[in-house]
């Protein structure tokens, strides 16, 4: 019997939400093993991973590193004859912008995340410019949101698409930040909330038993 693909990630987490939904929406069932400590240095923690990243995926005992790579490999897992759109299908400049503005957003998410909410570190210049980008990231996709909705391939599924709900939907969870002037990004966060995938994947902490602990 084949063993079923493992997610190692953490439930509070936009990359590991998006492989979820991913595999949610390909029908492909996957056992769910969470990471608890996000600053670890011991790459055994990542599942082998020398970044020091997560998600990984587990498929028989294979380890695959980065969001988009488990997003492929559970696609050809499944079997499936969804049509997805991804980041490389775009040719237009709008579409191309779209996937670097989207994908430098969810990684100074992370970043902005570790500095000003994990360590709790004062702000430096650095640290400022990065919470800038992610807000000026935020507002472009705002006012451009309709546009490259429109233009993307007709499809099933698009990386982007969940990519930008599993995004929008962590600033309450993780880094509150004011978007009350972005109503296109509310918007679509409350119309892509609605799929089943979406509501089995709440964001949460995952804590190791008899621990309180919540990064
Ligand atoms: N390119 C990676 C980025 C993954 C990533 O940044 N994950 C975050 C969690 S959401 C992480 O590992 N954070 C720990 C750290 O950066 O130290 C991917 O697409 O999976």
């Amino acid at each position: 019997m084949k063993e079923m693909p493992e997610i190692i990630g953490r439930q509070s987490s936009h990359y590991t939400r998006l492989v979820r939904i991913f595999a949610l929406e390909l029908g492909v069932t996957c056992q769910f093993t969470p990471i608890f400590d996000l600053i670890s240095l011991d790459r055994s923690t990542y599942a082998g991973n020398p970044a020091l990243k997560l998600p990984i995926l587990n498929t028989g005992g294979e380890h695959i590193y980065g969001s988009q790579n488990i997003c492929r490999t559970l696609w050809r897992i499944s079997g499936n004859d969804q049509q997805v759109v991804w980041p490389e299908d775009s040719t237009s400049p709008l579409l191309m912008n779209a996937h670097e503005i989207l994908a430098h957003a969810m990684s100074a998410q992370v970043e902005v995340i570790i500095h000003d909410i994990v360590e709790e570190r004062p702000p430096d210049n650095a640290s400022r410019k990065r919470r800038q980008s992610l807000v000026n990231c935020l507002v472009w996709m705002d006012e451009h949101l309709g546009q490259v909705l429109d233009a993307l391939p007709e499809r099933d599924l698009s990386v982007f698409e969940i990519s930008l709900y599993c995004l929008v939907s962590h600033l309450p969870f993780r880094n509150p930040l004011d978007l009350s002037t972005m109503p296109n990004l509310q918007a679509f966060e409350q119309e892509f909330e609605k799929r089943n995938s979406a509501q089995a994947t709440p964001y949460r902490f995952d804590s190791p038993p008899n621990s309180d602990t919540d990064t």
